[in-house]
C-alpha cells in the first residue's frame, strides 16, 4: 500500500483493504468458516473447493479480501504458493476431530508456510476447528501436534473454533485484524 493511500485510509476513515489466504487440509472447514463469517450461519452443504473462492468481509477498520483455497493434495502443490502470494495474513484451519491427519497438517503448514522463504513475516492464525465434536483435540493438543512452539519467524495465535456453532470465529478474526492493522501502521 502506498504512503498516500495509507494516509487516505487513516484520515478519511476508509477501510484498509487486506488480502488473506485460507489454507489447511481438505475437509478442515475453511469454506464453512468463511460462510459462517459472511452469512452468520452454518451451511452444511459445502462441496470441496476445486480451486478457490474469493469473498469479501469487514472487521472493524479492515476490509478482508479472502482467498479460500482448496486443500486437496493436488491443489497444495499447484495453487497454495501462487494464490497466497500478496497476502497480509494466513488462516490455517485444522480439523481438530481428525487426529489421524494432524501430522499431515503439520507437514504441510511447515512446508508451504513456515519453512517457505517466499512467505514474508505475516501473522498466522491457526484455527483448531470443529470444537463442537466430542472427539475434538483441544487447541493445546493441536498446537503441540503442529509444533507451533518452534515458530520464531511469524506472529501466530491458535484459537479453538467451530464453524458449526460460530464459537470463537469472530475472536479469531479480531486477532488477525489487530495484527494486520499494527503491521500496516508500522510500514
Ligand atoms: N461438526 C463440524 N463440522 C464442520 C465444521 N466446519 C466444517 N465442518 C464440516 O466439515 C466438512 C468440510 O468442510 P469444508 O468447509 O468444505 O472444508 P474445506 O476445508 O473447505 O475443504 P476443501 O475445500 O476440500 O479444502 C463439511 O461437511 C462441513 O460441514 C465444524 O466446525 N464442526
Ligand atoms: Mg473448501
Amino acid at each position: 500500500m502506498s504512503f498516500l493511500s495509507k494516509l487516505r485510509a487513516k484520515f478519511a476513515k476508509e477501510k484498509l483493504t487486506v488480502k488473506i489466504a485460507w489454507l489447511g487440509l481438505d475437509q478442515a472447514g475453511k469454506t464453512t468458516l468463511v460462510k459462517r463469517i459472511t452469512s452468520g450461519e452454518f451451511d452444511s452443504s459445502t462441496f470441496r473447493t476445486l480451486g478457490m473462492n474469493v469473498d469479501e468481509f469487514s472487521s472493524g477498520n479492515v476490509r478482508f479480501i479472502s482467498w479460500d483455497i482448496g486443500g486437496q493434495e493436488a491443489f497444495r502443490e499447484s495453487l497454495w504458493e501462487s494464490y497466497m502470494s500478496g497476502s497480509m495474513g494466513i488462516v490455517y484451519v485444522v480439523d481438530s476431530a481428525d487426529r489421524s491427519r494432524i501430522d499431515e497438517a503439520k507437514i504441510e503448514l511447515w512446508k508451504y508456510v513456515l519453512d517457505n522463504d517466499k512467505v514474508e513475516n505475516i501473522p498466522i492464525l491457526v484455527l483448531a476447528n470443529k470444537q463442537d465434536l466430542p472427539s475434538a483435540a483441544s487447541a493445546g493438543e493441536v498446537a503441540r501436534g503442529l509444533n507451533l512452539h518452534k515458530v520464531t519467524t511469524h506472529s501466530y495465535a491458535i484459537v479453538p473454533t467451530s464453524a458449526k456453532t460460530g464459537f470463537n470465529v469472530e475472536e479469531g478474526l479480531e486477532w488477525l485484524r489487530q495484527r494486520v492493522t499494527e503491521k500496516i501502521e508500522l510500514l
